[in-house]
């Protein structure tokens, strides 16, 4: 169970999952390392789709976040993958096979994520098109409360936008 409460932060690099964000749904997520994150937050988190923000090299990212066992596939392991929202008027923003954003290839980057706020349940999807509708619909969500200019929205951007120092 969860007591954890929002903001959560963490940082990682980004390491490698099975490779079917991209390659079967067209939704790219950034994977974080379990060690890295640190066992005593990993074990405060509970499954779910989530929203908030992502930092890589600085720029600063709205996330549709998945943490948990991904049900559709019934991983054995519990993952953090945030799906990083490029902004409307960058190219990048609509270049997946369903529409999503594709920025290239960040293995191996550190990566700074705060989740803000909690959108619904995992669930199991009969077919990968029923998933990738139901992501579509949090990676808009993700949008409109990222938009919404809250303290909390305010702080963790800037959280974001400080670049991870590596010596730390
Ligand atoms: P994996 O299972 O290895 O995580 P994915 O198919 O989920 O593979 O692809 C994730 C990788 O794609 C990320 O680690 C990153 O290098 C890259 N990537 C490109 N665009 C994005 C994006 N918008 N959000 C997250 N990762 C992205
Ligand atoms: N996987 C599921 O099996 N069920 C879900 O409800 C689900 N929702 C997701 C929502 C978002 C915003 C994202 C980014 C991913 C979600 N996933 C879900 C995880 C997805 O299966 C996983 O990212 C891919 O399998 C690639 O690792
Ligand atoms: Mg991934």
């Amino acid at each position: 169970m969860s007591s954890a409460s929002f903001p959560l932060r963490m940082q990682s690099s980004v390491v490698r999952g099975f490779g079917r964000g991209s390659r079967d749904l067209g939704i790219p997520t950034a994977n974080l390392s379990r060690a890295e994150i640190g066992d005593a937050l990993f074990a405060s988190l509970s499954p779910g789709i989530f929203w908030g923000f992502a930092g890589l090299n600085g720029d600063v990212y709205k996330a549709a976040i998945s943490v948990g066992y991904n049900p559709t596939y019934g991983n054995a392991e519990m993952t953090v993958e945030p799906h990083l929202v490029a902004r409307s008027d960058d190219e990048r923003r609509a270049a997946s096979s369903c529409g999503e954003t594709v920025l290239g290839d960040f293995y191996g980057e550190q990566l700074k994520l705060s989740i803000v706020g909690y959108i619904r349940p995992e669930l199991p999807f009969e077919g990968l098109d029923k998933l990738i509708v139901a992501i579509k619909n949090d990676i808009k969500k993700t949008e409109e409360l990222c938009d919404i200019e809250t303290a909390i929205v305010k702080q963790e951007k800037e959280w974001c936008a400080v670049r991870v120092d590596k010596s730390s």
